[in-house]
């Protein structure tokens, strides 16, 4: 998100390697031998990827119990295009706690971020208010693999196989309160180690952010803490983030430590930031433009390309969330 918006600059570094592009290379390969991509993929992206190993992988941030990753494919998630490369993925961010403009520059200080231990609290209005240990919350929801588009409000866009669980589980594991309306995230607050964060930051930090409550309990939102069939990267949002995807990607907030859930619409970061050009809804919409760009079309991130294509209503996922909107 943001302050000032340039075309974008398709830096690819040599950082992080790809195995993505491996992975589907072999996929083509097995499939003019006529091995079929169902049984190939049935067990998620990775299995086909571990050449490197998950535990050399750079930006490996968690330590996730064994057999876990990768978690088995969701065929609910279907795409309309080809999965990003990994390593544009883990490249190409937006971490304001640690750099507001310099990619890159976010992508090596967000190394720094303390990601074990991690607790989440979960509290406000519900009957059972709790704190989790990240670790165990992997451990006690199934987790899956979705093959999900991503829409910053930037028009840059990706798209990507999370590992993660519904939202909604930990929600009703706690048991909301009649009187809950919304539900509020919070990000983590260390200056010591997010430069972004230093005092005199123009921010209001932590990062929060919001949804209404039956937007959180929709089977789309995600909680994920993996990626490519690996535990999340710090810079993706180590070890848990949440995942809306037919809203722009500043609502898909990084590394939370808190949900509450509240009676009130709460502040989100960047409507507090500027209220005329970030709402609390930021459904993805080709009609509505951003008051500085038009968003009719996107960018796919695509290596050394970048392909233009026409921006979807909700990002694509209208038919899956038409009724919250009614
Ligand atoms: N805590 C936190 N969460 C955040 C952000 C951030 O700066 N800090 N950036 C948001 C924006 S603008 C986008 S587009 C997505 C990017 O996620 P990615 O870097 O994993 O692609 O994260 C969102 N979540
Ligand atoms: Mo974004």
């Amino acid at each position: 998100m943001p302050s000032i918006h340039k075309q974008p600059d398709w830096w690819i570094s040599d950082l992080q390697p790809t195995d993505e592009q491996w992975f589907l290379n072999r996929r083509q390969f097995l499939t003019s031998l006529g091995i079929g991509g169902a049984a190939l993929t049935a067990g998620g992206i990775s299995g086909c990827d571990r050449g490197a190993g998950a535990e050399t992988t750079p930006g490996a941030a968690t330590r996730p119990a064994p057999g876990l990753y990768p978690a088995k494919r969701n065929q609910k998630f279907e795409l309309d295009r080809p999965i990003t490369r990994r390593k544009d993925v883990l490249n190409y961010i937006n971490y304001y706690e640690f750099d507001p403009a310099d990619k890159p520059r976010a992508v090596k200080l967000s190394q720094k971020l303390t990601t074990h231990p991690w607790t989440l609290k979960v509290t406000g209005l519900v009957k059972k208010p709790r704190t989790f240990d990240v670790e165990e919350l992997q451990k006690r929801f199934p987790l899956e693999e979705r093959l999900y588009r991503h829409r910053c409000v930037e028009t840059w866009a990706m798209a990507l196989p999370w590992t993660g669980f519904p939202l909604r589980h930990l929600l009703n594991l706690v048991e909301p309160l009649a009187t809950a309306k919304y539900v509020r995230f919070v990000s983590f607050m260390r200056p010591s180690e997010a430069p972004g964060q230093h005092p005199g930051s123009s921010y209001p930090w932590p990062y929060h952010e919001g949804l209404r409550l039956d937007e959180a309990l929709h089977d789309l939102a995600l909680l994920a803490t993996g990626v490519y069939g690996h535990p999340l990267p710090k810079q993706n949002g180590a070890p848990i983030r949440v995942v809306v995807p037919w809203k722009y990607g500043y609502k898909s907030i990084k590394a939370i430590v808190e949900i509450e859930l509240v009676e009130k619409q709460p502040p989100t970061l960047w409507n507090t930031v500027a209220p005329h050009e970030y709402g609390f809804y930021s459904n993805v919409d080709p009609a509505v433009p951003h008051p500085r760009w038009s968003q009719a079309k996107e960018w796919m991130i695509d290596g050394s390309r970048m392909s233009k294509r026409a921006t979807l209503p909700y990002n694509g996922y209208g038919r899956l969330v038409n009724q919250l909107y009614k």
